[in-house]
């Protein structure tokens, strides 16, 4: 079949969806690493994984309303400046199954763990599109430019067998400050065939779904991409909208994520002894807001204390071009102390004082996107 050469996987992945694959780690794995391992990474496909064997002959084209289009190879890539980036990717549908309790939706399954923490290694967009005529900080060209759309190697059934595309401004693809990557490396090693060998597009901030894998084509235009995942996936609904009345053309495209947080060290519902219990979970930020503070409550919300919050930044692979951790998660930790059955509750605040929404139906949308509502998980005793 079409997926007889997927790549080998680490067995203690939940799989959401074998075909394509879907698959997330347990909860307890985010929170046992600042940066979460490759092969615990979530992984999130529409079709069957690229096989892309000759990387000498691979190359990105880059098109679209340009002067002189070319073909970049992996050297070319390469030997621009490197970057590292700690960015955390989560996926829109990031606790979709606890939102399709309220009402069904539409979409795969996801735990809280469609999130995952990574350094990611590669060339700036912003410089790449230096090399094709297009300078810094460019919003739009005298060409008519405004918009870059990354074109995959795969292919996937709502493209109807054609290639899954995205786009993101070109005013974000030329800032340099928003760290846009083609990223090669990912934790330090080369990145591997179900994270998007040999080339992906990171897009920090961003919901997963703009940062295309497998790149094979680099696309400057006019409009923002007509892809399916553009234009008819990826919108956030209001609850009223159902699929007799949707209306796709009247949202935009998803992109920055909003604050959102989740607890990790228990599984809901989890049987603890009566005493201490340590809380701990990730929370984070779209758009380079950072995480400002992340509250715990057991009363269902009345009193909250303040969890204490870590952030590493990936200081193995810090380079002389290593940027700061505004793209990436902060783990907190809260210990409580457990003498019923208790609900423990998550809600974390940005840099924007954005907070999480209290309950999951004020955000319920049809296609079960961007559940940011608090976490509960609850302790039972028990042994
Ligand atoms: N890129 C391609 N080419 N094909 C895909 O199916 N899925 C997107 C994005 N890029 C996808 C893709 C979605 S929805 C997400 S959430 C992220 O990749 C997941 O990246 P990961 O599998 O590396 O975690
Ligand atoms: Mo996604």
């Amino acid at each position: 079949s079409e997926y007889s050469q997927e790549p080998p996987r680490h067995p203690s992945l939940k799989v959401n969806a074998k075909e394509p694959f879907n698959a997330e780690p347990p909860r307890s794995a985010l929170v046992s690493s600042y940066v979460t391992p490759v092969d615990l990474f979530y992984k999130r496909n529409h079709g069957p994984i690229p096989i892309v064997d000759h990387l000498q002959s691979y190359s990105v084209t880059l098109t679209g309303l340009i002067q002189n289009p070319r073909k970049l190879f992996i050297k070319d890539i390469r030997s621009l400046p490197k970057y590292n980036v700690t960015a955390t990717l989560q996926c829109a549908g990031n606790r979709r199954t606890a939102m399709s309790k309220v009402r069904n939706v539409r979409g795969v399954g996801w735990d809280v763990s469609a999130i995952g923490n990574a350094v990611w290694g590669g060339a700036k967009l912003a410089d790449v599109l230096e090399l094709v005529g297009i300078p810094k900080l460019t919003a739009s060209t005298n060409l008519g430019a405004r918009h870059v759309e990354f074109v995959s190697v795969d292919r996937c059934k709502e493209e109807n067998g054609g290639p899954y595309k995205a786009s993101i401004t070109l005013s974000q693809a030329t800032n340099p400050e928003a760290d846009v990557l083609l990223a090669y490396e990912m934790n330090g090693e080369t990145l591997n065939r179900d994270h998007g060998f040999p080339l992906r597009v990171v897009v920090p901030g961003v919901i997963g779904a703009r940062s295309v894998k497998w790149l094979d084509s680099i696309n400057v235009i006019a409009e923002e991409s007509q892809g399916f995942f553009m234009q008819k996936d990826y919108k956030m609904f209001p609850p009223s909208v159902n699929w007799d009345n949707i209306n796709w053309s009247s949202r935009r495209p998803q992109m920055d994520f909003p604050v959102q947080s989740a607890i990790c060290s228990v599984e809901d519902v989890q049987m603890v002894k009566p005493g201490k219990v340590s809380i701990k979970g990730y929370a984070v930020s779209g758009g380079g807001r950072g995480i400002e503070r992340v509250d715990i409550s057991l009363d269902g919300g009345k009193n909250w204390v303040e969890a204490s919050r870590t952030q590493e930044p990936g200081k193995q692979y810090i380079s002389e071009h290593s940027s700061s951790d505004k793209w990436a998660w902060v783990l907190f930790e809260a210990t409580i102390d457990v003498s019923q059955t208790t609900e423990v509750i998550a809600k974390a605040v940005d840099s924007a004082a954005n907070v999480q929404p209290e309950n999951v139906e004020s955000v319920w949308n049809l296609r079960g996107v961007l559940n940011t509502s608090w976490h509960r998980v609850l302790l039972r005793l028990g042994h």
